[in-house]
């Protein structure tokens, strides 16, 4: 490679990445084109095509329209993958609805301060307690099952979006624990799906294995949007199994398979790993790719995973080239459209020049894919000049690749999904046996980080374990966020403000007491 190079992913005009206007606006003219092109199997009722999915999603959003849903309105939506839930989702953004992903295992708490944040019309959610939760806490809001138990009705205006309306307010928790609504327009998601088609050269004869939840950025902005927008298919799959995608893959002659590193973990390990070897793309992301997994991979499949960083608020930032080395470690280079700094800490851009090759800096990004802002947060999220800092650490290498390297947020990421210590903290504060509580992520092979519990034990008490931990907050909190490991300590170490110091946690820890 001659010199640093600076956006991956073929060419094109990084300014006309939203000139399709939106995602609906594109889709409509796929399905426009060659209607009967099939574009999303379904476990249990097979393939349907583009037309299929046009004139399902075109009843749904009468449906809504008739329940008096409107242009703007927010609508909770969760559900295994499936067509109905995929249905759901396009009529929800075809007719300017602002769908809001929530993830299944959410408990009532976590789910009470989405509604209450939120304020949400309608409610779409396969879960019976999910249902009773948003009906105590919204009981003006239209909630169901499936848009097959409303009414049918007049379909109303569909696909005439501008592209600063909202479509999704994804909710992600920051460092204070409650988690905030990123407001992501119509025009930030098209740019979301454009870059990818154009960075992975994503075709109409693409067939891709979706088995992550619809309800992240990952299945959903990348995966679906992905794939509908670059007039592919998709096989969903409504949970993970290492033999199931195996199974798919060779079934439907699939070319793409995304995954996060726990996923390619137990793939890795299953005797039929070399089946995969058909697939044109692996890609992984949502956390860090152990180099030793990226190996192991190309050992057992002949696959070189292709590594991405993005994020709920963005859509994807980065990737490793489609062609062209794919370090492991490495992240790769911005995306098109993608204006991306590694700042000094206390630097933005137009404060400084960037820090040096081969420097550590704050990811800071600018492009037509970064989300609007927090929802009911002004003065939040991106400055007014569109520059968004991350939060997190990186540096370049000579050529230009990118290394994630820490964070300047205290987040875990275990399996692919975030938490936050003091979210963790705050639910175990009252425990009885215990007196102070911190939460860090220790390393872990399978989760990439494991939740782990650091206890100062009340006076007269035992250190709880992990399972009694788990038991106080099932209510409370998501079982991914719960307690693994239980880590006795004599104190908790702190700065002189009082502040957790986690990175210390490690050194003053005692002998573990439980861990599952
Ligand atoms: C399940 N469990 C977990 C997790 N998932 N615990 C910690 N971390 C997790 N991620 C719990 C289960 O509740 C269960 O607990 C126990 O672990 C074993 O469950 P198991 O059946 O083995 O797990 P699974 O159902 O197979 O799920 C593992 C999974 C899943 C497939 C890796 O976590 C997953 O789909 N992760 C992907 C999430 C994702 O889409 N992330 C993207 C975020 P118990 O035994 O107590 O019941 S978007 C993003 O990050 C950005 C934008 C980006 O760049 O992509």
């Amino acid at each position: 490679m001659s010199g640093p190079a600076t956006h991956c992913g073929a060419g094109g005009d990084p300014e006309d990445l939203t000139s399709g206007g939106s995602l609906p606006a594109v889709w409509r003219e796929h399905a426009g084109r060659q209607p009967d092109r099939v574009c999303l199997h379904d476990p249990d009722t097979g393939w349907i095509s583009r037309g299929e999915l046009a004139e399902e999603s075109a009843a749904v959003a009468g449906r809504l329209f008739a329940a008096g849903l409107r242009r703007g309105d927010r609508v909770l939506l969760s559900a295994p993958a499936g067509t109905a839930l995929v249905a759901a989702h396009v009529a929800c953004l075809r007719m300017g609805l602002v769908v809001v992903p929530l993830n299944a295992a959410l408990r009532r708490r976590e789910v009470a301060h989405i509604v209450a944040d939120a304020a949400p019309r309608g409610a779409i959610l396969d879960d019976a307690d999910m249902r009773a939760w948003v009906r105590r806490a919204a009981p003006e809001a239209v909630v169901c099952t499936s848009a097959v138990h409303l009414r049918s009705g007049k379909v109303p205006s569909l696909d005439d979006l501008d592209g600063n309306e909202p479509a999704i307010l994804g909710y992600t928790s920051g460092t204070t624990g409650a988690p905030k609504g990123a407001v992501l327009t119509h025009a930030n998601l098209l740019a979301g799906a454009e870059a990818l088609r154009r960075a992975w050269d994503w075709r109409d004869s693409d067939r891709l294995v979706l088995a992550l939840p619809l309800f992240h950025m990952h299945g959903l902005g990348v995966g679906l949007h992905g794939t509908l927008h670059a007039g592919a298919a998709a096989v969903l799959q409504p949970s993970f199994d290492p033999g199931a995608v195996i199974d798919a893959v060779l079934e439907h002659r699939a070319t793409l398979f995304f995954g996060v590193p726990t996923m390619y973990s137990r793939l890795v390990t299953h005797r039929r790993s070399g089946e995969l070897a058909g697939l044109r793309l692996a890609v992984s992301g949502s956390a860090p790719l152990a180099a030793e997994l990226h190996r192991g991979l190309e050992a057992a499949t002949g696959l070189r995973v292709l590594e991405r960083y993005g994020m709920t608020e963005t859509v994807m930032l980065v990737s490793n080239p489609l062609d062209g080395e794919r370090r492991p470690g490495s992240v790769g280079f911005p995306l098109p459209g993608v204006d991306l700094r590694l700042m000094a800490p206390g630097e933005s851009p137009g404060s400084a020049p960037e820090v040096a090759a081969g420097m550590s800096g704050e990811i800071w990004v600018r492009g037509p894919n970064v989300f609007a802002g927090y929802w009911c947060r002004p003065g939040t999220g991106p400055r007014s000049d569109g520059w968004f800092s991350t939060g997190d650490i990186a540096r370049r290498d000579a050529e230009g690749y990118l290394y994630l390297e820490g964070r300047t947020t205290e987040v875990i990421i275990t399996g692919g999904l975030n938490v936050y210590p003091r979210e963790v903290e705050e639910q175990l504060a009252d425990h009885p046996a215990i007196a102070e509580v911190a939460i860090a992520g220790r390393p872990d092979e399978q989760w990439g980080e494991l939740v782990t519990a650091y206890v100062v034990p009340a006076p007269g008490r035992r250190t709880p374990t992990a399972a009694d931990l788990r038991s106080h907050v099932v209510d409370r909190l998501a079982r991914y966020k719960q307690p693994r490991a239980v880590v006795p300590v004599e104190a908790i170490p702190r700065n002189a403000l009082g502040k957790v110091q986690r990175h210390l946690l490690g050194e003053v820890a005692g002998t573990e007491a439980a861990a599952t």
